[in-house]
């Protein structure tokens, strides 16, 4: 067989996206591969610097998703970023769409295909799409980012699965993510039983101790930026590193805030920052964050890229500064 998922690591959304291609793998590839046959097909999680950056090397049985295109021609790739849109007409079994989700997108592509729709699908995709495409109400983001009395709801139980492979430990968290993805398979993502025997609360009420512990370590050194109304997170500021990061306290915290933007270098050399607007005054973001996460990777010596709302580049250490600017000028400049 020699087939291999790709998808992106530590992510909810690339964790159900690899459920999806494996859920439906015989729809989408018109094979009759046992569920036993599917179930040992490997699952590797990578980052989509791994494929800009040319690191990782795929062959014509790979299949990519909720990961950018690969210039090697591979078996299936499917995505949603708004910064790996087409230009031409893509090939067989390659799928773009500017969709809430990936996993959904595949989901819907599954059906199109012949896949039997059922209550419990369509359900699990309203929740991933939520979850990916950050489309919180702030209580939303109370239940799964605070602690709680119970955690029994649709979108708490998905951030309890995602807090399994999203501590602090990258290979533990692919470890965990392969693990869960070469098990029995439930009907989605949230209804494998072997899943749930694996304790996700146990990991998602550390994650919630985390959080807090982040959130007070970054209290010391965030900084609204009046003029571009953007949150400023600089990491190297900090006198520690504490906790998992919480990405949306920064809309909690400043809700007067159009942006936000979080830096820190990486062994010495790179410098990741990260961008988004307050996702409860989306129509207040009028920068596409995504292409100018592109543009910064361009012009900074690195790569970048995402969705309108939030993405992600990667650069040069020292070139850190001048793009710190050149991102709140333009966050400036475009909310006049
Ligand atoms: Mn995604």
């Amino acid at each position: 067989m020699n087939y291999r998922i790709i998808t992106h690591g530590s992510c909810t959304d690339g964790y159900s996206s690899a459920f999806a291609v494996k859920k439906f793998f015989n729809v989408f590839f018109d094979t009759r591969l046992s569920e036993k046959e599917i179930q040992e097909i490997p699952v590797f999680g990578i980052q989509p610097q791994d494929v800009q950056g040319r690191k990782m090397v795929f062959s014509s049985r790979d299949i990519l998703v909720d990961l950018p295109r690969p210039q090697a021609k591979i078996l299936f790739w499917c995505d949603h970023h708004l910064t790996t849109k087409p230009t031409a007409t893509l090939p067989e079994n390659y799928y773009w769409k500017a969709a809430p989700s990936c996993a959904g997108f595949l989901m819907d592509l599954a059906l199109e295909k012949g896949a039997k729709a059922n209550q419990e699908l369509l359900e699990f995709k309203k929740v991933i799409d939520i979850n990916d495409s950050a489309a919180y109400t702030k209580k939303d983001i109370k239940d799964i980012f605070y602690k709680q009395k119970s955690y029994g709801q649709p979108l708490q139980k998905l951030a309890a699965i995602g807090a399994m492979f999203n501590t602090r430990d990258r290979v533990l968290n692919d470890e965990i993510f392969r693990t869960l993805l070469t098990r029995e398979l439930g009907e989605t993502p949230l209804s494998s039983k072997s899943l749930w025997q694996l304790n996700p609360l146990m990991y998602h009420k550390a994650q919630l101790e985390s959080f807090e512990l982040w959130r007070k370590n970054v209290d010391t050194y965030l900084v609204y930026n009046e003029e571009s109304q953007c949150v400023v997170q600089d990491d190297r500021k900090a006198k520690f590193s504490r906790g998992i990061a919480d990405r949306f306290y920064v809309y909690m915290k400043y809700p007067q805030a159009s942006y936000s933007l979080n830096l820190r270098l990486v062994e010495g050399e790179e410098a990741r920052l990260g961008m988004g607007s307050n996702i409860f005054h989306k129509e207040r973001c009028k920068v596409d964050i995504g292409a100018l996460c592109q543009e910064v990777g361009n012009k900074f010596g690195g790569t970048g890229g995402g969705h309108y709302y939030v993405g992600g580049v990667t650069i040069e250490a020292n070139k850190c500064d001048e793009a710190v600017r050149f991102i709140l000028k333009r966050f400036s400049e475009k909310d006049k």
